[in-house]
């Protein structure tokens, strides 16, 4: 019966082929970091950047740190004309792929900010991915004033 031994080698390959890419290994690059500079009394601030990967193998950005505050992943949905913000778990970041944290998606949120943000600063930022290990990157602040789009 060549149909049903063929059947099983069949889905073992389908199975094989969806399977994460865990073998070749990722390659992350990091760029265009960037934060909008706080007003008075504001203690929060959104960090957005482009996370590629190169690489042949897939990641996964788990968390971010950074001495100006405490650093959470957060995706934003709009919700009745409302947009609203949610921690997330991870982030996937896929073998060959680009993924961009921007103004109404996801971000990086980093509350108990002490110091005020002046525009033209910038502060540092480690990113931890499950794969890659720590990224240490610049943030860098721009002027609210230019800024142009609400968070
Ligand atoms: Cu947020």
């Amino acid at each position: 019966m060549p149909v049903g031994r063929t059947a099983p080698a069949l889905a073992a390959l389908l199975l094989l082929s969806c399977a994460p890419k865990r073998t070749a290994p990722p390659q992350i690059s990091i760029s265009g970091a960037w934060s909008r500079a706080t007003v008075a009394g504001q203690s929060t601030a959104a960090v957005y950047l482009t996370i590629a990967n190169k690489g042949g193998g897939d990641d996964k950005l788990l968390n971010a740190s950074t001495p100006i505050g405490q650093a959470t992943l957060h995706s934003s949905t709009m919700d009745g004309g409302v947009m609203r913000m949610r921690p997330l778990e991870a982030l996937d970041i896929p073998a060959q792929s680009t993924f961009q944290l921007k103004p109404g998606g996801t971000h990086i949120m980093v509350a108990g900010v002490k110091q005020p943000l002046i525009g033209g600063s910038s502060f540092p930022l480690a990113l931890h991915f499950d794969r890659s290990g720590d990224r240490r990157i610049n943030v860098d602040v721009r002027p609210a004033s230019t800024a142009g789009e609400s968070m």
